[in-house]
This record gives C-alpha cells, structure tokens and sequence, in this order.
C-alpha cells in the first residue's frame, strides 16, 4: 500500500517518521576531545534511534551560505566510514544527504537505504549514479546555489515554481530509470526563499500532496523560525515543532529534524487523533 522499501528496510508511510540529522561536517565535531569523530557520530545515532528515528541522515558537505565547497575525496572521507559503521551496529535505515554521484554509489554499497539530494540529482552524473542504486531517492527544491542562494529571492509565484520544478525533476528521473514510486518531494525550506515564501510552502503542503508523492520537510532551526520568534537556534524547537505539526496535518510524513524525541511524541500524538485509535 503506502510502503517504501528503503534498502533492507520496509516503511509504512501513511504513519509519521522522523529522520535524525548527523552532521559530519568538521564544524560539527568538537575537536581534541576523547572522543573521535566517528565514535561522536555513533554516540549520537544510537540517541536518535533510541528516541524513535526511523533514518539517520548522514551529511557531509556544509550547504551553509557562503560554505566553502568539499571535494568529492574529503566529502566520501567524511561520510563513508560514518555509513559503514552505523550500518555495522545498528538496524536502522541510513539517508545520504549528498549531490555527488561516486558518494552515491559508495554509500548505496555500504548499505544506505535512501539518497537526499538538496540538489535534485542535477549534478552531471547525478541522475545516473542515483537510478544504478535502485535506492529511493529524495527531491529537493533550491533555487540558485548554497553560496548564493538568499541574496535576491523573488518569484512570480513560489508555489507555481517549486511545484514545477519538482516535476520536471520527477520527469528527469523517469527519463533516467527511476520509478516515480522511488521518489520523496521537499520543498527545500529556507533554500533560496525569504521567510514569505517559505510561511507559504508551508501553508500549502497538502497542493504539493496533492501531486502523489510521500513529502519530506526540513525546517528544524533555520532561519526562517528564528525570523518569527526572534530566538537563536538553540531555542527554536518549539517553533521547529509547531511548524512541522502545521505540514503534518497537510499530509508530510517525513521530517529532518535535530530533535528527534520532542518530534517521535509529537507526531505520535498527531497520529494517533487521526486514527481516533
Ligand atoms: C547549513 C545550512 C547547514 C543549511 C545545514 C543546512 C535539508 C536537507 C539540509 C532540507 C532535505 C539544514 C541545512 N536541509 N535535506 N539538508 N531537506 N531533504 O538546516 O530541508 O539542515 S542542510
């Protein structure tokens, strides 16, 4: 029915799941510490997973405006011993957040269940690399590029153009192999949009549900909370919570997220009213 199969793990996505953000970004480790930055990162999956995360999401290239890009060596270092070794101890399913085809490729051998490509498989090579894993695949919206990306957003309409987008991407995918049932939409929140826009994707979740894809959100602490509520990000998971709520209710089911706990109950409870069970 609403299963997905992602990798050797099957999900019911007519129910909510939480995918737990791993960064594995240098900037993310606390260096000359005890811990390495793999046992970090372990440490940190077996919380998530323990708190109810259905995916871990390994990222390694920081998308951050004005991030200094990776290259493809240090961006598969970064992430492939963390994929290998959360697949070697836990049963959990591993989501790659990369838009390099040859780390594709390698984390889909080590065992990843789901590819999230903020950039919607456009890199040359992409689209190819993504259609040999025969993994599911998650589409994102970015308009520009992460070092240019908030400098002058505008649009006609942000929901005419991110839904447009995202089919011609789907198209692509066909064209390259890929069954539209492998496919996960995103509206990329915070990526290229100013906080308007962004407040309407959100409003209009269920016309992008309407299209016949699981939808995936990412909001957790951007910007675009702490443009609302005037909090720094370590104080916007109440935000974070309301506004993944709101998109819940419009039919997301998928949610990246850095809070995995708050998040499990939450969309446990939004659950369990809709099936009055
Ligand atoms: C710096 C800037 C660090 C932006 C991290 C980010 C999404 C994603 C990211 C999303 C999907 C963040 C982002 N965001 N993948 N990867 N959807 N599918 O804030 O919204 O986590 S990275």
């Amino acid at each position: 029915m609403s299963f997905m199969t992602f990798g050797d793990k099957s999900l019911d996505l007519s129910r909510p799941h939480v995918m737990g953000i791993l960064n594995v970004t240098p900037d993310s480790f606390s260096d000359g510490g005890s811990y390495s930055s793999l046992d970090d990162a372990l440490t940190q999956t077996e919380k998530m997973i323990l708190d109810g995360a259905s995916f871990i999401d390994v990222g390694g290239e920081s998308t951050r405006p004005g991030a200094k890009p990776v290259t493809i060596e240090e961006e598969m270092n970064r992430v492939l011993p963390v994929v290998e070794a959360i697949k070697a101890r836990f049963d959990t399913i591993v989501s790659v957040d990369t838009s390099t085809p040859s780390v594709m490729t390698e984390s889909a051998r080590l065992g990843a269940g789901l590819l999230n490509d903020v950039r919607a498989l456009e890199r040359e090579g992409a689209l190819q690399a993504a259609a040999q894993t025969g993994l599911p695949v998650c589409l994102m919206h970015m308009r520009g590029s992460p070092s240019t990306m908030q400098d002058d957003v505008s649009y006609d309409s942000v929901m005419e153009e991110v839904t447009a987008y995202l089919m011609a991407r789907v198209a692509a995918c066909e064209a390259a192999g890929i069954d539209r049932s492998q496919l996960i939409l995103d509206p990329g929140i915070g990526f290229g949009k100013s906080l308007p826009h962004n407040l309407t994707l959100l409003n209009h979740t269920a016309e992008f549900k309407r299209k016949g894809f699981p939808l995936l959100i990412g909001l957790s602490r951007k910007t675009m909370i702490g443009d609302v509520l005037g909090v720094p990000v370590d104080e916007r998971l109440y935000g974070t919570m309301g506004a993944n709520a709101a998109t819940y209710s419009q039919g997301a089911r998928l949610f990246r997220v850095h809070d995995v706990k708050p998040h499990v109950d939450m969309l446990e409870l939004m659950y369990r009213i809709e099936r009055e069970v």
